[in-house]
């Protein structure tokens, strides 16, 4: 199973087509914009010796512009623009003119502790800044055909190969990442070198007696040793859950530590299981995967701790102080993709599709400039969005992961093609050995769930087509070139049509969408006697602008309620909102009181809104589970 990339589909839906030209027009100028303003350009520039000047900000700022850099390749392709090439080209020339001659390359080590190289790997992101450069060089090749920065990455990741593995030195990276950029490196350049660096740093990880801790007996380590001690030692003794490194990967069972190092490891972990065929990776994959679901906000947020910014326990899921980083909804895409191309089965692509639709996609305001770090799931009205970050790891993430969401939609086994998004595209692939085939779906999701899909082989071809039935649809017709068609999904969820398929042939599939009221397990503690509304893919939420009515805190839903849906075009950039009634206890009534025996409830209107899209009209109270 291989998905098909970016470069092989373009969207022309009203609901991603936008978003990934209010990315390539305001979210990536406004992000080099915050990454010059910030010094983080001025860094490698300082480096290579191009400007005087210290390093500024945080000792992985890096990070973010490898991020920008791949979120523009991407935008590159999508959105042609010769002024944007040359705007990229001159941040590539600072990182590469920043390469050191053995081609180590890391400002805040080349200009704040040069001889520290490589001694915090628990915690000063050199591997983590490393994988980010690999992604973005692989993005960049596969956008522009340049090898400019691949060529860095590849002197990079040598450095890195001749550095680290058996019989060279002991290493991990204290924030995974690097795994499954090493392993896209291998792929895009064919050097088995960079896959087996990948795999030693999936497999070396939670092996005794670890590198994290003996770098906590340096005490003269890079970025001192308070917040390597806070990670990572408990009652003075070394423990490695927040980096995932309690455990080899083979026997670790359940989602741990930081959320966002969980999710890339994982990721790299199910890229290595893929290569190698390793059942014990794959298994434990598959309990790890069984245990993020007792852990999973409906939004497809994961972590719900500011404390280990990462996870805590099953069903522990706070709605107001959700922490939910959209890094870590982004990761979870990344894991769950991969999770598909291993084990060929929709459940992955409906936590894709949940993370892909609302909890990543609130991360960023409707104009694509102001941000969320974090995404709860209820507020009380002390939210805001944010232009940019100190930390800003998520900004550039949600940058190319909205660039690049087309490699999402498809997938090519050796016996067809599947279809597990929705989105209005247009893709080519290769089926039945050879045969080039053009898809062309059309489709209002997710507003509708009406999705025609043309298929044009240059000749007729035998092969299968696999439709996503999403785990949220309870009833789907199809039609076959207007005649309906009986097929069932099989049991990895997708309905398989095999038949000869010709030039004009037409699957229409209608997805039913009705709005269902969401109930969590009894043990997630504040959603007891509370539901959320779900209508396709998106989660909803009431907002205090629409609902002003009374103690937002209070709303409830009847439960016989017809709940109504429309779509407004007006509105959050083309909504469908669903309205109902329901009723609030009275504000006046409880202004001088604490406790009352017989508070009074009026009858109100209500009116919910995608989830993503809250939080653009200022601030005000929100909630996603209701009474
Ligand atoms: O440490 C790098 C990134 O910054 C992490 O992935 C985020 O959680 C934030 O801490
Ligand atoms: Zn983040």
């Amino acid at each position: 199973m291989r998905a098909l990339p970016f470069t092989a589909v373009s969207i022309h839906d009203r609901f991603w087509a936008p978003r990934q030209k209010t990315n390539s027009e305001a979210t990536i100028p406004h992000e080099l914009m915050q990454c010059r303003t910030t010094g983080r350009i001025d860094n490698f520039a300082k480096a290579a010796g191009l400007m005087p000047g210290d390093f500024e900000g945080i000792f992985f700022n890096d990070s973010d512009v490898h991020k920008w850099v791949e979120a523009a390749a991407y935008t590159l392709w999508t959105h042609p623009n010769p002024e944007w090439e040359a705007e990229l080209d001159e941040v590539i020339t600072k990182i590469a003119a920043s390469q050191q001659p053995d081609g180590y390359l890391n400002s805040y080590f080349t200009l704040v502790e040069p001889t520290k190289r490589w001694q915090n790997l628990g915690m000063m992101h050199e591997l983590y800044c490393a994988g980010h450069l690999f992604e973005a060089a692989v993005a960049h090749y596969q956008a522009t055909g340049k090898q400019t920065l691949l060529d860095v990455a590849c002197r990079f990741a040598d450095l890195i190969d001749n550095t680290f593995g058996p019989g060279k030195r002991d290493g991990l990276p204290g924030h995974e990442g690097i795994e499954l950029a090493l392993v896209k490196l291998a792929r895009a350049t064919g050097e088995p070198r960079y896959m087996a660096l990948a795999e030693y740093f999936v497999t070396r990880r939670g092996h005794s007696p670890s590198i994290f801790e003996k770098e906590l007996e340096n005490p003269d380590l890079p970025g001192g040793l308070g917040a390597y001690q806070h990670h990572f030692t408990r009652d003075g003794k070394y423990e490695g859950f927040y980096a995932q490194a309690h455990l080899p990967i083979q026997e670790q069972t359940e989602c741990v530590g930081h959320a966002v190092r969980g999710m890339y490891l994982y990721s790299g972990a199910a890229d290595i299981a893929y290569e190698t065929d390793d059942s014990a990776i794959t298994n434990a994959l598959e309990a790890l995967w069984q245990n993020v679901g007792k852990r999973l906000y409906i939004t497809g947020g994961v972590g719900p701790s500011g404390h280990n910014e990462g996870f805590t326990r099953d069903y522990e899921l706070p709605n107001f102080s959700a922490y939910a980083e959209t890094c870590a909804s982004i990761g979870l895409i990344f894991w769950a993709h991969r999770m598909f191309l291993l084990r060929e089965e929709s459940r992955f692509v409906d936590v894709l599709e949940t993370a892909l639709y609302n909890g990543a996609l609130s991360g960023i305001s409707l104009d694509g400039t102001g941000f969320f770090y974090q995404n709860p799931l209820a507020s009380h009205g002390d939210r805001h969005r944010h232009a940019w970050f100190g930390c800003a790891c998520c900004p550039p993430n949600i940058a190319r992961l909205l660039a690049s969401v087309g490699q999402y939609i498809y997938a090519e086994s050796d016996d067809g093609i599947y279809v597990n998004l929705y989105v209005g595209s247009t893709a080519d692939a290769l089926v039945a050995g050879n045969v080039p085939i053009r898809l062309m779906q059309e489709t209002d999701y997710p507003w509708a769930g009406d999705v025609t899909l043309t298929i044009t082989p240059t000749r007729p071809v035998h092969f299968t087509l696999n439709f996503r039935i999403p785990g949220w649809c309870d009833q789907f017709e199809v039609c076959i070139n207007g005649e309906v068609d009986t097929s069932q999904p099989n049991t990895a969820g997708y309905l398989a049509i095999t038949r000869e398929w010709r030039a004009g042939d037409r699957v229409e599939l209608q997805l039913s969408m009705p709005v269902t009221r969401v109930h969590a397990h009894p043990l997630v503690r504040e959603n007891l006697g509370r539901s959320a509304l779900r209508r396709g893919p998106l989660v909803y939420c009431f907002e205090e602008a629409d609902n002003r009515d009374g103690a937002f805190q209070t709303l409830s839903l009847a439960d016989n309620n017809a709940l109504e849906t429309t779509f407004n075009s007006d509105l959050l950039g083309g909504v469908t909102v669903i309205r109902g009634t329901g009723s609030v206890l009275n504000d006046a009534e409880w202004e001088d009181n604490l406790y009352l025996t017989a508070p009074s409830a009026k009858q109100i209107d209500v009116t919910a809104i995608p989830y993503y899209a809250w939080c653009n009209r200022g601030t005000g109270k929100m909630a996603v589970w209701v009474l």
